[in-house]
């Protein structure tokens, strides 16, 4: 299998991780990819032109992080979705959460790069408010020590804050989402896959 991958994504991170923790990293041959380079093939295993996009052997693809990591778990036979039940639809609703505030996250980092003139700065605090109303929700539940997609994406969504918004520091008005990331982000997989430019 080909991976098609960005260092700086948290939607890859999220595959990366998962292929590690189901034992499936070796057979995934990563192909670094500039989403912005139109000549990278990138639409061939993905239409919207977004990584992460996983080439299968058989020729086919698939994409986005939920539908990757669900394929990578379901092959290895592992226990990130869990089956029908409360823990499923808690993990599911936590992964959501998480994605949404990455999106959110992602986009303003582009908006930030854009020329002074055309930023929005009301555009802007609509997707910051999405972070800030995340990270609450957040800090208001209780996150245990099992890993699953939930937890997982909430881990790589903190660690992106921590990348690319350092400043805005979420530990400061979230202390129990603090303690729960420095005893979960410790994990090798987690340590082995720091986002970096
Ligand atoms: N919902 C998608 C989001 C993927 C995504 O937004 N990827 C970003 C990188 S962090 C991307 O490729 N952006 C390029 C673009 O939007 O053109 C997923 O979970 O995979």
């Amino acid at each position: 299998m080909k991976l098609r991958y960005s260092t700086t994504s948290p939607f890859v991170r999220k595959v990366h991780v998962l292929a590690i923790e189901t034992g499936q990293i070796d057979k995934i041959e990563l192909v670094k990819t500039n989403t912005e380079d139109p000549n990278s093939g990138l639409n061939q295993h993905n239409p919207l032109n977004k990584v992460p996009a996983l080439a299968l052997d058989d020729g086919s693809a698939l994409y986005d992080s939920r539908v990757i990591c669900e394929y990578l778990d379901a092959q290895a036979k592992g226990s990130f979705f869990p089956p029908n039940g409360a823990a499923r639809w808690t993990a599911l609703k936590r992964q959501a959460l998480a994605d949404g505030m990455m999106d959110a996250a992602v986009l303003r980092m582009f908006e930030s790069r854009k020329p002074e003139n055309q930023r929005s700065p009301e555009w802007d605090a609509r997707q910051k408010l999405k972070v800030t109303q995340g990270l609450a929700a957040l800090e208001a539940e209780p996150l245990g020590p099992q890993l699953d997609i939930g937890t997982l994406s909430v881990a790589i969504v903190l660690d992106y804050l921590d990348f690319r918004f350092k400043t805005d520091d979420w530990r400061a008005k979230h202390p129990k989402l603090a303690v729960w990331h420095k005893t979960f982000a410790g994990r090798p997989s987690l340590q082995k896959t720091l986002p970096h430019d």
